[in-house]
């Protein structure tokens, strides 16, 4: 049994919708960072930097009990587990999956999220700071329409972890954002996405 620490943000998103893709049976354990639950002892000792998203397998390879942190280590994870595709068994395949992904974790919601802070958090206004990460999300978002111009999904032919991993900031500061009408080629991947059953149930707000 798998069970997903996890809140309601872009990297949490990310680790819910892949655990929904997934199919595996899991359970969620909500860990409320606005109340610093993340600093918790016990959950350090899985999440060592304090950040959601997080999991623990008692079934991991050769039954092994396994425990893991980083949105994009988990996606790859659960899509390996799952063997359904979401992580491609083709080696060739993977190279590129794992572009992505790593560009979704590593680059892209990474910058995002200090867009999101000087534009949406922060009580003081920055105007450098704005300007700066606004020019650094709209090419962001204008390299992923280019791309998605010539491929369907962003590794290519095959919806994969990947697509997960960029969908929620492309959604919360594109699609919900500064709009998408001039990326229609980003839009139609993100649509697809977002009717998603899957994306439905990983957005749904805890109880
Ligand atoms: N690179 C990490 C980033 C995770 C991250 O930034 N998590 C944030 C929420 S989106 C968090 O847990 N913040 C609480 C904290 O830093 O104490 C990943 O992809 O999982």
């Amino acid at each position: 049994m798998i069970e997903l620490y996890t809140w309601m943000t872009d990297n949490g998103y990310k680790a819910r919708h892949g655990m929904e893709e997934s199919g595996l049976p899991y359970e969620l354990k909500p860990v409320n960072i606005r109340e610093k639950k993340q600093f918790e002892p016990g959950y350090l000792k899985i999440s060592p930097g304090h950040k959601i998203p997080a999991l623990i397998d008692t079934d991991g390879p050769g039954g092994n009990r396994v425990t893991l942190c980083e949105s994009g280590a988990i996606l790859k994870y659960l899509g390996t587990k799952a063997d359904n595709g979401l992580y491609p068994s083709d080696p060739l395949k993977q190279v590129k999956v794992d572009q992505w992904l790593f560009y979704g974790s590593a680059t892209w919601t990474t910058l995002a999220q200090q867009y999101g802070f000087f534009w949406k958090r922060n009580p003081e206004d920055v105007p450098k700071a704005k300007e700066h990460y606004d020019g650094v999300l709209r090419d962001m978002l204008a390299m992923f329409e280019r791309h998605l111009g010539e491929n369907e999904y962003l590794a290519g032919d095959s919806y994969t972890v990947a697509d997960i991993s960029v969908y929620p900031d492309v959604h919360l500061h594109g699609d919900e954002g500064i709009g998408l009408g001039d990326h229609p080629n980003l839009k139609r991947w993100h649509d697809a996405i977002k009717a998603r059953p899957a994306v439905q149930k990983a957005w749904t707000p805890f109880g």
